[in-house]
């Protein structure tokens, strides 16, 4: 039996599914990833743009980063591994956990069902936030934001309504703490799941990357697509190794 064929069996008996997806799904539709060989961080510092130091040493040049991402990611759109992932959620007890901050798989879920991601039946948590909204650094403001940011001076920076602080992407920054409840919902999820699909991750972010190690401590089947191996590939049930725009039809229809 091929890896697809023992997916699609995996896939059909289970009863509750949780997915775990990465920058890997929206590569193609346009959106870099951050470890592969045309990744972000092969011309970006991580630890330059990606943290709160970064961000309190030269909010300007993080701004400008972000701003830079925005518009780029803001002229995608999901491609079909998106939309075979929507239409199968919204179809099945599944939860779709996410680590991208791209907004595609939103997308995807509305453009399919006509109507919003909960009104579809479909439960998404961003684990990293969102690229299209901000909060602010000195009160608890937080609002979605879609407009372009002049980043070209400190002063001309997005500040708070309600404090005057500076606002920043409400994104998730390496050593600072998911949301706790996003992220209980999504262990929650895990345990509870007799299958997990990981797509497009390198699987070398924590805590994002514990979630299908607690399904399959679980007792959850594994299944993997990704065209390189991950640290996840060794505990997989089955291993799809291609692009998830090919793939994921080819699985979930
Ligand atoms: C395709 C494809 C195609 C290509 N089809 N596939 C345990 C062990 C070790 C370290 C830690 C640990 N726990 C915590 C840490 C520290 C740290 C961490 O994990 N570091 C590791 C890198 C070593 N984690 C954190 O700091 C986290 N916070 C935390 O733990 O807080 C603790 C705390 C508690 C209480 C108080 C305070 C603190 C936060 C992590 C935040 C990560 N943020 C980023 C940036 C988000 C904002 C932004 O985008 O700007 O999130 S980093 C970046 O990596 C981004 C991604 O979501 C994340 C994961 O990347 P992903 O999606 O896997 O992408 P790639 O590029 O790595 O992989 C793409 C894959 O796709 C590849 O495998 C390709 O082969 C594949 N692919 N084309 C399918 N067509
Ligand atoms: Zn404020």
């Amino acid at each position: 039996m091929d890896a697809l064929q023992r997916a699609r069996e995996l896939v059909g008996g289970a009863r509750s599914v949780v997915v775990l997806s990465g920058a890997g799904i929206s590569a193609e539709s346009g959106v870099p990833t951050f470890r592969g060989e045309d990744g972000l961080w092969k011309s970006f510092r991580p630890e330059q743009l990606a943290t709160p130091a970064a961000f309190a040493a030269d909010p300007r040049l993080v701004w400008e980063w972000y701003a830079w991402r925005r518009e780029r990611v803001a002229a995608c759109r999901p491609n079909p591994g998106h939309e075979a992932l929507a239409r199968f959620c919204g179809a099945r007890d599944a939860t779709l956990v996410t680590q991208n901050v791209d907004g595609l798989h939103r997308l995807a879920a509305t453009d399919h069902a006509g109507k919003s991601v909960a009104e579809a039946g479909h439960e998404l948590l961003e684990l990293h936030g969102s690229l299209f909204a901000v909060r602010c650094t000195g009160c608890t403001f937080r609002r979605a934001h879609r407009d372009p940011v002049d980043a070209t001076t400190r002063d001309a920076l997005p500040r708070c309504p309600s404090c005057g602080g500076l606002l920043r992407p409400d994104v998730v920054w390496f050593g600072e703490a998911l949301d706790a409840g996003v992220l209980g919902r999504a262990f929650e999820a895990a345990a509870a799941a007799d299958l997990c699909l990981v797509v497009g991750t390198s699987a070398l972010v924590h805590p994002a990357a514990s979630v299908p190690l607690a399904a399959v401590r679980s007792g959850a089947r594994l299944v993997e697509v990704n065209p390189e191996p991950t640290p996840l590939s060794s505990l997989a049930d089955a291993v799809l190794r291609g692009p998830a725009g090919t793939l994921l039809p080819a699985l979930l229809s």
